[in-house]
């Protein structure tokens, strides 16, 4: 159960199509689970509802975990590269992706008056297509000030915003020079670290109609990949696809320097903050300060990529230092 408007949603129809995997999707959104489903342990779209054996429906949620499931119980079409090395970096773009992109996303939904009056609307009917014109008013008024009273939990705010707009226009120019290369971001086969960004892309180079204008007026080729990924269904991989791990570095400099840049002070003075017991921290990011309240989950995501790194071999351990000296993601291992 997902909706159009939501990235997670997005990032996860488009791996189910490229992995083949057959699927039944409920538009829902605002209105909660479909009748009859249970309730996952905490409200987020996409909800997952898989079939077990015993006849239950079981409900999970959040979309990287669920993707490394699916890729346990269906084989072919991986989306995580073999390479340990290759995987590692993969798991450490698309939480890139999800977690810091994702500021990108909200930020230009909500936080410029003229975005947000044309992305409230569309909440409604994306998941109540039917509903009478004055009470879909009503209801995207109600909506779009709750959620704009929430940017501050994502850290758009005044003091934040050149941070947040630099970083995705950065993004675009990267992702730009990547698929030039191969199509991908990780060689010429699609990865769960794609499938994380065109979920966010789906919505900044689409919905928005600033952070949009932006990806047409300069980033045609990522506008128009954002497209293609919606359905990858006719791509056939194989195992020669993926980046060679001795190209890896060169290739991936500008996107890992761009995470070490932004996102890495970000985990760090968030984690540091939750360690503490702080609710809300401050920090520089990209020579600028940086404030928001403290966010437990992303302590968690910092404490995955290092549980991640820690469980590779030695020899994994050491290429990866070696593939990411001098980005400013180095601390993210320590
Ligand atoms: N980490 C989760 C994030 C999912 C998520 O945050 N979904 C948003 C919508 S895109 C949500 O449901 N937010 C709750 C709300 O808006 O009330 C994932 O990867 O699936």
């Amino acid at each position: 159960m997902g909706a159009p408007g939501s990235p997670y949603t997005r990032k996860m129809i488009a791996y189910l199509r490229y992995r083949r995997i057959s699927y039944t999707l409920h538009w829902g959104g605002i209105r909660g689970a479909p009748e009859g489903y249970p309730e996952p342990k905490v409200r987020l779209l996409p909800t997952f509802y898989f079939h077990r054996p015993d006849g239950e429906i079981e409900a999970m949620v959040d979309s990287t975990p669920i993707i490394r499931r699916l890729e346990t119980e269906y084989e072919e079409r991986a989306t995580l590269p073999a390479d340990p090395v290759l995987r590692f970096l993969n798991h450490l773009i698309e939480d890139y992706a999800d977690e810091w992109v994702t500021k990108a996303m909200f930020h230009y939904r909500w936080a410029h008056e003229a975005d947000a009056e044309h992305a409230a609307p569309l909440l409604v009917y994306w998941s109540m297509p039917t509903m009478a014109r004055s009470d879909a008013e009503a209801m995207a008024d109600m909506f779009s000030k709750r959620q704009i009273e929430r940017l501050y939990v994502v850290g758009s705010n005044a003091v934040t915003a050149e941070t947040i707009e630099a970083s995705y226009i950065r993004l675009l120019g990267i992702l730009d020079g990547l698929i030039a290369r191969q199509g991908y971001v990780l060689g010429a086969r699609p990865s769960s670290a794609d499938f994380a960004l065109y979920g966010q892309l789906t919505q900044l180079t689409t919905v928005e109609p600033s952070s949009a204008a932006l990806a047409s007026e300069r980033y045609q080729r990522v506008r128009a990949w954002v497209d293609r990924v919606e359905d990858l269904s006719g791509v056939r991989p194989e195992r020669g696809d993926w980046l060679a791990v001795d190209a890896a570095g060169e290739t991936l400099k500008p996107l890992l320097d761009e995470i070490g840049r932004v996102y890495a002070p970000f985990l760090l003075a968030n984690a540091r903050a939750a360690m503490a017991g702080e609710d809300r921290f401050e920090t520089e990011i990209d020579g600028r300060p940086w404030s928001q309240p403290t966010f437990p989950y992303q302590a968690k995501c910092l404490h995955w990529i290092r549980e991640s790194f820690a469980s590779l071999s030695a020899d994994d351990r050491a290429r990866i230092h070696a593939l990411l000296d001098g980005t400013g993601c180095e601390p993210l291992l320590a």
